[in-house]
């Protein structure tokens, strides 16, 4: 990153030790967000963060995850909160419908607490697009959001809450 002589800058190590996450888990699809979940409890726990600090919550479907996220924002012991969820496009138009409602409340909770809130959300057109985003050609979106969080939460203490 290229900061032109700024002396004061701002920014989050990859550092998780000491760090407290939520995770929010949606149930539906579950063949899928359980690599998500062991993706971003594998990746903050090799970047030093304890299993134990850890709370994961399971929420019936992507739907339901803005609310769970909620109380866990609530609790306010939480440094980050992750939200893992796999939404596949049907013959209808539901996808877009949970999508476009999962990604506003999950916006609207990070600003309204001041906790960042990651998103490790597949929103896939099939089944091919799931599996490539879950731990195979395109990564795994769960490790994407925990690193996302690690960065976050440090970047928060960074600038002082
Ligand atoms: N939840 C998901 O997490 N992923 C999905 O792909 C998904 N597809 C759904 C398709 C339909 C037609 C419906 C009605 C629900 C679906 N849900 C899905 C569940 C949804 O997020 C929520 O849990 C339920 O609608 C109960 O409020």
């Amino acid at each position: 990153m290229i900061d032109k002589g700024v002396t004061k800058v701002f920014e989050g190590v990859l550092e998780a030790k000491g760090l407290k996450f939520g995770i929010v888990c949606a149930r539906f699809n579950e063949f899928f967000v359980s690599k998500l979940l062991s993706g971003a409890v594998d990746c903050i726990t090799r970047h030093g963060g304890k299993a134990d600090d850890i709370a994961v919550a399971y929420v019936p479907g992507s739907y339901e995850i803005p609310f769970a996220v909620k109380k866990m924002l609530q609790l306010k012991k939480f440094d980050a909160v992750i939200a893992l969820g796999v939404v596949i496009q049907g013959a209808t138009p539901h996808a877009s419908y949970i999508n476009n409602e999962v990604a506003k409340g999950l916006a609207q909770l990070s600003l309204e607490f001041g906790t960042p809130v990651t998103y490790g959300m597949i929103t896939a057109e099939n089944l091919d697009q799931a599996i490539e985003r879950s731990g195979t050609k395109q990564g795994n979106k769960g490790v994407d959001a925990a690193m996302a969080a690690i960065e976050m939460a440090n970047l928060t203490r960074a600038i002082g809450k």
